[in-house]
């Protein structure tokens, strides 16, 4: 029988605030490689096991993973998953399986993944061409030819050795459509409310910005000589059409999760896109992060309404600071003034749109008066709802340091995009101030902001609004037991009753 090449996403904890029927969006990573595989390597058999999505545990896991025997395991993690992503890749060795990390975490811990002994391979960066040459030399058994492969790192006698970077793949239409047959389509946003029968969707890759928390515009960025810079690059609207009908009408897709680092980057395609989707009468609701810079421009040219009536409903926005200078100190482009100015567009035009906003904290110089501010600044743009992020160290931004690395994975437990609920350290006086800022902070503007939600008119708005809302509410006041009970292991985060079944 033909050899298996594997990619695994394997159990794992939920964000807080996401609901448990929509808290897993199908691995779009895995789909868009899997399908190149295919394309190249015709006698290679290739599968996508979605643990999560499948409510799969670790046990059912091993025991399916023992009797399909992949020749090739392929795995790519949030730094959050770091302790799943190395406990499967212990399991997938001890099968006799070659296994290869991808992603933009194990992308940028290359060294320190690979000393543990566990990986055997690195891709970084884009992974479809990189892939699928790797595997070709792999299956050649000519490991001479391994340091000609771009973009992967591999140990050779025990020295890392890292290949000069993969150029981006120039034109995305050339890229087979994701391969979402091999996936449990069906499960994704069953029984979600608001989400229902979800499918992730890519507009395009990169950004145009390059801000210095992120960790997106690198993941897809363009390498002049030693210099990384940023680079946007979109699909066709024509490609897209067809991406989308194939969701919907094959497999029956009800809402598009954009995961496009910012959706509204590029100008045109966009608008262009919900053009031909409202032409073919083909209206499903999307969620979308965005600039506020650039939704205030479409908002000009018209981009934006033709996006909202063909059913993009939900907006998230990177706001991050409350003040001009130290959104520029984040060398970020846009500013709070384009934040007031989308917000309000978003308000008195398009009201159906969900708007959440994200904040950072825990900037060299962030005071208990920082918190407050961002705080307020909340209620003031009369956001539906609001993220607050402590800034994490993630490998491949500035903040990252190799000493932080965990070969247990459990320190990275804690990027996981949440208050660190710590009593001590040095975050802690600024959550403390920003959890008694929530609990007792309510000025007018918040009650309006409240009840104007609460009442709002889109009984879809008002639903959301309300889930997130109480999660938000259990959420810190669990945090705030746990400033007193001392360190939560599980960082916030919510272990499934299934995890290790
Ligand atoms: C969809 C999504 C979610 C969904 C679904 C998550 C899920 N587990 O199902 C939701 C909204 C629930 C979510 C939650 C979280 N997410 Co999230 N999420 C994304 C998002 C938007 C899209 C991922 C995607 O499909 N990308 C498209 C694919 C095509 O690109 P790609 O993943 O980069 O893959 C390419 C390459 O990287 C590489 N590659 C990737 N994997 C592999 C593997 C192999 C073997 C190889 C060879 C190559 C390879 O090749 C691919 C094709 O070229 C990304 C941001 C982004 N745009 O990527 C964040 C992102 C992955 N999330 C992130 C985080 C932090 C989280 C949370 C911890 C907090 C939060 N809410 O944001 C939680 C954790 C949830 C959990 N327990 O799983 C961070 C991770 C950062 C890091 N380095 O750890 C990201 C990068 C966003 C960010 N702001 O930085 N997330
Ligand atoms: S605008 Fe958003 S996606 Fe682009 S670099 Fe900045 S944070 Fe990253």
């Amino acid at each position: 029988m033909n050899e298996l090449f594997l990619f695994v996403r394997p159990p794992r904890p939920l964000w807080p605030f996401n609901s448990p029927a929509s808290a897993f969006w199908p691995p779009l990573a895995f789909a868009s490689m899997a399908a190149m595989l295919r394309q190249h390597h015709q006698n290679l058999r290739v599968e996508i096991l979605d643990a999560p999505a499948l409510t799969m545990g670790w046990r059912t896991l091993e025991a399916e993973i023992r009797r399909r025997q992949p020749a090739f395991v392929g795995i790519g993690e949030e730094a959050v998953s770091c302790v799943e992503g190395l406990r499967l890749a212990r399991l997938a060795k001890a099968c006799g399986a070659t296994v290869i990390a991808g992603g933009c975490f194990f992308g940028n811990v290359a060294p320190e993944a690979l000393q543990t002994g566990l990986i055997d391979f690195v891709v970084h960066g884009e992974g479809e061409v990189t892939l699928v040459e790797l595997v070709a030399r792999l299956r050649e058994r000519a490991s001479e030819a391994l340091p000609n492969v771009n973009g992967i790192s591999f140990l050779r006698e025990s020295e890392v050795v890292t290949t000069p970077p993969r150029p981006l793949v120039e034109d995305l239409d050339s890229l087979p459509l994701p391969a979402y047959d091999l996936l449990p389509v069906d499960r994704y946003g069953a029984g979600s409310r608001n989400h229902q029968r979800l499918a992730a969707i890519e507009l395009g890759r990169g950004c145009f910005g390059a801000c210095d928390f992120c960790v997106l515009w690198r993941q897809m960025g363009r390498w002049a000589g030693n210099k990384l810079l940023p680079r946007l690059r979109v699909k066709s609207p024509e490609r897209l059409l067809e991406e989308v009908r194939v969701l919907v009408r094959r497999y029956d897709r009800r809402y598009l999760g954009w995961v496009d680092p910012c959706f509204n980057a590029d100008p045109e395609v966009p608008g262009q896109l919900a053009e031909l989707l409202l032409r073919e009468n083909l209206h499903v609701g999307q969620s979308a992060w965005a600039r506020a810079d650039a939704l205030v421009r479409d908002a000009h040219s018209g981009a934006l309404r033709s996006c909202v009536q063909s059913g993009l409903n939900e907006m998230y926005l990177g706001i991050e600071r409350p003040d001009s200078l130290s959104v520029a100190a984040l060398h970020k482009t846009s500013g709070v003034e384009h934040a007031r100015a989308a917000l309000k567009i978003l308000r008195e035009q398009f009201p159906e749109v969900l708007t959440v906003g994200s904040f950072i904290y825990g900037l060299p110089g962030d005071t208990v008066a920082t918190v407050r501010a961002i705080h307020r600044l909340t209620f003031e743009l009369e956001l539906d709802q609001f993220f607050f992020i402590p800034l994490t160290p993630l490998p491949g931004t500035p903040g990252w340091r190799p000493e932080l690395w965990d070969p247990s994975g459990e320190r990275f437990r804690q990027f996981n995009f949440l208050p660190t609920g710590r009593p001590h350290g040095r975050y802690a006086a600024l959550e403390r101030a920003l959890l008694l800022s929530l609990l007792l902070n309510w000025p007018a503007a918040r009650w309006r902001a409240w009840s104007r939600q609460l009442f709002a008119p889109n009984s879809r708005k008002q639903r959301v609004h309300r889930r997130l809302a109480l999660r938000a509410v259990s959420f810190h006041l669990r945090r705030l037991l746990g400033m007193f009970a001392g360190d939560d292991p599980t960082g916030g985060l919510v272990f499934p009753t299934w995890y290790e079944n």
